[in-house]
């Protein structure tokens, strides 16, 4: 029986590993997640699996080749998988040396297949789809197969939670994650759903929401593990309002436990805000992303006008319900007035937690192709986390774009005004240094509030991720 060993970096609970590994091991295959450490990958090494598999964003590409690097050289045999975005939308990634495979979009149907078909020889998963497969230098790029559908959805097995919750630092995690559905109906310039949509073209829908009974039957699996803030990962939670008063009906009956929800402004209404408080919703995400109407839908392609942002806010403000907005700076013609006009539609609508990161301009995404047209870009060059430091413009621009974002908490909660924040963005005296703690003070009051974490256990989490992601 083949054996796979997913390997990731992020002290993390990893949606697509859990869901993976559970659907592997109903087919009755034996997986295993691992967060590298030296220890780990010495066990990994000595286990010898017959596959490796990797989850891959783009800003831990590197990570991810230097790790298949040293597991291929112990364990030559032994194939290297690629999943995840990465190498959906930057499939070259398969001509790296020490990568043997590497899957386009979603996994479960062609990695079980390689997991039944394979005896040991390339050829026997050469054909398998999805993946494009590396055998002696030749790549085989098989085309990929259709869309889990809504009922195949419904039916995974639960996410196999047991790798994390036997962890001795992710154990005492207060929130995990959870997915109730797939994709999106926007195609925003910056984000991976317009891509996604040209590869899955006529093979399927592509947003697809889980039956509320198999949500409920899986949440009560996780609320036996003691959970205290359940984070749905899902792109829009608020995709129906049939659905989400059958859920949160059948959520406060049976789960109860504290949430957190991400949708686009559009789908906030006062009805879906009252169903949600009911059910013991305790954050709503929603994304604003340039405080500039015309930026936010011409060149960031989000469908959401500055009424919708007033109404939305007003409908969670109303009925006392706590509130992320997610922003972003970083355009190579952002002026500082656009820059303002985000902080301010902010200040505005009294955002509970605001939130801002530096534009990443991912491969595969609209957004990428912007950016290269405006700068001549040659080669992208990502910053690990989109809170460190911008990659589009001159180093004052990037100056500029780092200090608003470390400060943009700050200036939204304290409604600081244009001449000061001009002044403050300005500066690169030895006082900027220290923008980075104001930063972390307001996203560390953010996590400690919306998910329950302790100072202490802030600090350790921190410590941990701070080379690896939000951190
Ligand atoms: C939740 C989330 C997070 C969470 C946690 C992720 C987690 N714990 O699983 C947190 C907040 C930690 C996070 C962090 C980051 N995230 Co994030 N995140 C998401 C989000 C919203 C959901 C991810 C998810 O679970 N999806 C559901 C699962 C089922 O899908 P999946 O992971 O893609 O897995 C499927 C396939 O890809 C495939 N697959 C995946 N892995 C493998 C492995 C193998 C071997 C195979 C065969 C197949 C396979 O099979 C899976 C099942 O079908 C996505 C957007 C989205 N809707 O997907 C962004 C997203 C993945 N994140 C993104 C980014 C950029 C980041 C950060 C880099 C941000 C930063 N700090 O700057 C960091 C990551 C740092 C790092 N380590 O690289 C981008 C990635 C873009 C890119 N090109 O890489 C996305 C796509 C959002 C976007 N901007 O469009 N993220
Ligand atoms: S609304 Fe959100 S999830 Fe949907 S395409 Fe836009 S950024 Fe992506």
């Amino acid at each position: 029986m083949n054996k796979i060993i997913f390997v990731q970096r992020e002290m993390e609970d990893r949606l697509g590993a859990m869901i993976l590994s559970a659907y592997l091991k109903s087919h009755g295959f034996d997986t295993e997640i691992v967060i590298e450490s030296r220890k780990k990958i010495k066990e990994v090494i000595s286990k010898k699996p017959d596959f490796i598999g990797i989850s891959v964003m783009t800003p831990s590409v590197d990570w991810a080749l230097n790790i298949c690097k040293v597991l291929k050289k112990n364990l030559p045999e032994t194939l290297i998988i690629l999943g995840g975005p990465h190498p959906t939308f930057y499939p070259q990634v398969i001509e790296e040396k020490d990568v043997d495979i590497i899957c386009i979009g979603e996994g479960e149907k062609p990695l079980l297949e390689v997991m039944k078909n394979f005896d040991g020889t390339l050829e026997s998963v050469a054909n398998t789809p999805n993946l494009w497969i590396k055998n002696n230098g030749t790549i085989t790029k098989n085309k990929p197969c259709s869309l889990l559908t809504v009922e195949e959805l419904s039916n995974l097995p639960f996410c196999d939670r047991s790798h994390y919750i036997n962890h001795p630092t992710l154990n005492k995690t207060p929130l995990r994650r959870f997915l109730t559905s797939r994709g999106c109906p926007f195609s925003c310039s910056y984000c991976f759903n317009s891509g996604y949509k040209k590869i899955y073209e006529k093979l399927g829908i592509m947003v697809r929401q889980r039956t509320v009974d198999s949500v409920i039957e899986e949440l009560k699996e996780l609320k036996k593990i003691g959970v205290q803030v359940v984070d749905f990962s899902d792109d829009q939670f608020l995709l129906s309002k049939d659905w989400t008063k059958e859920f949160c009906d059948k959520y406060k009956k049976e789960i109860s436990i504290p949430f957190v929800i991400n949708s686009i402004a559009k789908f906030i209404d006062n009805e879906n805000v009252k169903e949600l408080k009911r059910a013991g919703c305790w954050s709503v995400n929603f994304a604003i992303e340039s405080g500039v109407e015309q930026i936010r839908r011409t060149i960031y392609g989000k469908p959401t006008s500055d009424e919708e942002i007033y109404r939305a806010s007003e409908a969670l403000n109303s009925n006392d319900m706590p509130f992320v907005t997610y922003n972003m700076i970083g355009l190579p013609d952002e002026s500082l007035e656009d820059i303002f006009r985000t902080i301010e539609i902010n200040q505005q609508i009294d955002t509970t937690y605001p939130w801002c990161s530096i534009l990443q301009p991912y491969p595969g995404t609209k957004i990428a192709d912007y950016v290269r047209e405006k700068r001549n870009m040659k080669e992208d060059k990502f910053s690990y986390s989109y809170f460190q430091s911008g990659i589009i413009g001159d180093p004052v621009q990037i100056r500029i774009y780092e200090n608003s974002q470390k400060l943009f908490a700050y200036l939204v909660k304290n409604k600081i005004g244009y001449e000061k924040f001009k002044k403050l963005v300005h500066d690169n005296s030895i006082v900027s240094r220290f923008y980075p703690l104001a930063f972390y003070w307001h996203y560390g009051q953010g996590i400690k509030r919306r998910y329950r974490y302790s100072w202490t256990g802030l600090f350790k989490y921190w410590l941990y991720s701070r080379n690896t992601n939000h951190g």
